[in-house]
């Protein structure tokens, strides 16, 4: 069992927690350093898009993580913190949002947290970063189906506050990736808050778009989407989730 000191470095203004982080990652930093930042000037999504919040509305952290695990185990690890968020949200406020495959935290439609990670090494083992943003007083943008720890719960949430809880929730899911055994109790608690099993899905990838029932996730945490009785395994791409009753999307 692995035990983590956690050291977080603070910045009032900062370009984004993940960048700054994946930096000091490639310098050689140790597992267990967290940046987290009152306000980000250039914040990241996925796929070159943005994650924006006002000063000190939102959790904005970044975890370096350096678990010993083959990088096709990344959604693993990834997995462990969106868990260890959730959890935390649950004990702080009640909030108790669901995964959207891979890794959104949603409350219904809309998305409270988002989680970017990047790999910055793999020559010995695997350097993760693992960002989080986690809104707390402030949704997201206007155009967004988003929501916030405070207008799901009314509780007023302190970026710190949850970063202590956040942490102390993923020093127990961390150790389990050391083990086999641990291994399968975070993919059935992975298993258990995703959302999106059972329902209907379109997924964007580059080069299609396909439309069917996600079945399950397998090993590696690819989503299995199946689509006029064909299986389709779908490791990165976009999921919406499609209401048929309704034909929208979220
Ligand atoms: C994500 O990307 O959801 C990953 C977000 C990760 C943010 C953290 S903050 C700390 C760390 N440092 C960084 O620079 N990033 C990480 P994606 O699934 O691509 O979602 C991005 C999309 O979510 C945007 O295109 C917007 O539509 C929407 N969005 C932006 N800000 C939002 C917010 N505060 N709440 C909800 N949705 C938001």
């Amino acid at each position: 069992m692995s035990s983590i000191v956690w050291r977080i470095e603070h910045f009032e203004v900062v370009d984004s927690t993940n960048t700054w982080l994946a930096e000091r990652a490639l310098e050689g930093a140790p597992e267990g350093l967290v940046a987290v930042a009152d306000f980000q000037s250039a914040g990241r999504g996925r796929l070159d898009r943005r994650w924006e919040s006002p000063p000190r509305a939102s959790l904005l952290c970044s975890i370096l993580l350096r678990p010993d695990v083959a990088p096709d185990q990344l959604q693993l690890v990834v997995a462990c913190v969106a868990l260890a968020a959730r959890a935390a949200l649950v004990r702080l406020c009640g909030v108790r949002p669901a995964l959207k495959w891979p890794n959104d935290l949603i409350v219904g439609d809309a998305k409270i947290a988002g989680l970017l990670a990047e790999i910055v090494s793999v020559d010995e083992r695997l350097a993760v970063v693992v960002g989080i943003g986690v809104n707390l007083t402030h949704e997201g943008p206007a155009d967004v189906v988003s929501t916030s720890v405070r207008a799901e719960s009314g509780v007023t949430i302190t970026p710190p506050a949850l970063l202590d809880i956040v942490l102390e929730e993923l020093e127990a899911r961390r150790a389990l990736i050391d083990s086999v055994e641990g291994q399968a109790t975070l993919r059935e608690e992975y298993r258990r808050a995703l959302v999106t099993l059972g329902q209907l899905v379109r997924v964007e990838r580059t080069s299609d778009v396909i439309v069917g029932f996600a079945e399950s996730v397998d090993h590696f945490g690819q989503l299995i989407v199946k689509v006029n009785g064909e299986e389709f395994t779908i490791s990165a791409g976009d999921v919406v989730h499609v209401r048929a009753h309704e034909g929208e999307t979220s």
